[in-house]
């Protein structure tokens, strides 16, 4: 049997619980992922050679990671050959592509041209994100939120110029660019005052936003952090701080899967967040007793936060980005299959009989929404899938692996 007869076979029993898949299929393909160039070089960019820093930490040494934007490119375009549908890519402003010796705050629109002429022919959208990090002046742990004022002045400028290049991205092509703003920011020990470094990163956001822009070119989102390594005991942008930030300055809330306690998940949160904020941002990531920012895997928490999306329409209100890197296996193999899971777990929500589900759960009868919610799992979902890859134009199964292993050898292996 083919693939197109194994989902005509899987489409009649989709449609006994009245659940349209060719329909399903159309709003699939509507649906975008921020894929994150970070995970292609291991968050080192181009502005310089020196060490990760801002408390986060990248662990493999696979061979053949790309050296220079040109690579970079080319290992993106490998990576969304093999992913259905039309993406975006996520940059950071580290990864800018000059000549030109330039520093974070000076960056402009035209240190980011060769990104923004290549994503046009590849048809790609484009989000952005300030590099509070890896940099001399992230000093003692601080940046925006630092009590000298040098310091402060040089990240707010680097805020302000990333607004401009997103606003660029969006103009040039046609897709609202999400530029998300993170920040290290923190103390290792326990500190005496908590309250002002807030205080310092509220009033040097504020600066940052105070230019109105389009907003059909750029939303700023602002994402939170429970702790990072170095910044153990106290994190300046914590949940509640960036909550309230942008609640009330009409930000997007981001939420990243790893940056909560070990038992809490983002999929609860959406629900709520999304009642009150403009829209949220998405840091599709996967916390390993901490925030290790494993490559994504199909797992409970997952399909959990697809289910969220698709039962409470929030697709429109969401922008679903990546944020893992995996330096212990191909880098583009880690793209490939975090990326296509995230679609996956979309795709199984999108597969559920959602207003027959709500009903039963009006109606009291929760035996019925935990057997039919089980049962589904048995569904020939697979079928609905590779039918989907195949549709796109993309390897369907397990067939990528040998084109990525294939890449490896022809080109990464021979950097
Ligand atoms: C760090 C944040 C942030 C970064 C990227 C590289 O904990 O998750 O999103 O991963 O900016
Ligand atoms: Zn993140």
């Amino acid at each position: 049997m083919d693939n197109e007869q194994k989902y005509t076979l899987a489409k009649e029993k989709y449609l006994e619980l009245g659940v349209d898949t060719d329909k399903v299929l159309k709003q699939l393909a509507e649906v975008k992922i921020s894929m994150h160039v970070w995970q292609g070089d291991d968050v080192q960019g181009f502005l310089s050679d020196g060490a990760l820093t801002g408390g986060i930490s990248v662990t493999g040494n696979h061979p053949g990671k790309a050296t220079n934007p040109t690579q970079l490119r080319q290992d993106l375009e490998k990576a969304y050959s093999m992913i259905p549908g039309k993406h975006k890519l996520n940059l950071h402003a580290m990864y800018l592509d000059t000549e030109e010796v330039v520093d974070l705050n000076e960056i402009e629109p035209k240190h980011f041209e060769k990104w923004v002429t290549w994503a046009k022919e590849q048809e790609l959208g484009l989000d952005f994100n300030p590099t509070f990090f890896s940099h001399p002046m992230f000093k003692d742990g601080f940046t925006l939120s630092s009590p000298d004022d040098e310091i402060r002045s040089f990240w707010i400028e680097h805020g302000k110029r990333s607004r401009k290049i997103a606003e660029y991205f969006g103009r040039e092509t046609g897709q609202v660019s999400i530029n998300n703003f993170w920040v290290p920011d923190g103390y290792k020990d326990n500190p005496i005052d908590r309250f002002s470094p807030r205080q310092r990163l509220m009033t040097a956001l504020d600066e940052i936003f105070s230019e109105k822009i389009d907003k059909n070119y750029t939303l700023d989102a602002v994402e939170s952090k429970l702790f990072g390594l170095g910044a153990e005991a106290y994190t300046v942008g914590s949940h509640e701080f960036y909550m309230g930030y942008g609640l009330t300055r009409n930000k997007l809330v981001c939420l990243d899967a790893g940056h909560f306690h070990p038992t809490e998940v983002i999929s609860n949160k959406l629900s709520s967040v999304a009642l009150f904020s403009e829209g949220i941002l998405l840091h599709v990531s996967r916390p390993v007793r901490w925030d290790s920012d494993h490559v994504v895997i199909m797992d409970d928490e997952l399909q959990e936060i697809g289910r969220e999306l698709v039962r409470n329409d929030l697709l429109e209100k969401t922008h679903i980005g990546l944020d893992f890197f995996d330096a212990t296996i191909n880098r583009v193999a880690a793209w490939i299959i975090g990326t296509r899971n995230t679609i996956k777990a979309i795709l199984k929500a999108m597969l559920e009989p959602t207003d027959y589900l709500k009903e039963v759960e009006l109606s009291g009868d929760f035996t019925t929404r935990l057997a039919l919610t089980e049962e589904l799992k048995d569904f020939p979902f697979a079928d609905v899938w590779n039918y989907y890859c195949e549709q796109q134009g993309v390897p369907v199964g397990l067939d990528w692996l040998e084109e990525a292993q294939k890449y490896e050898e022809e080109v990464l292996l021979k950097r």
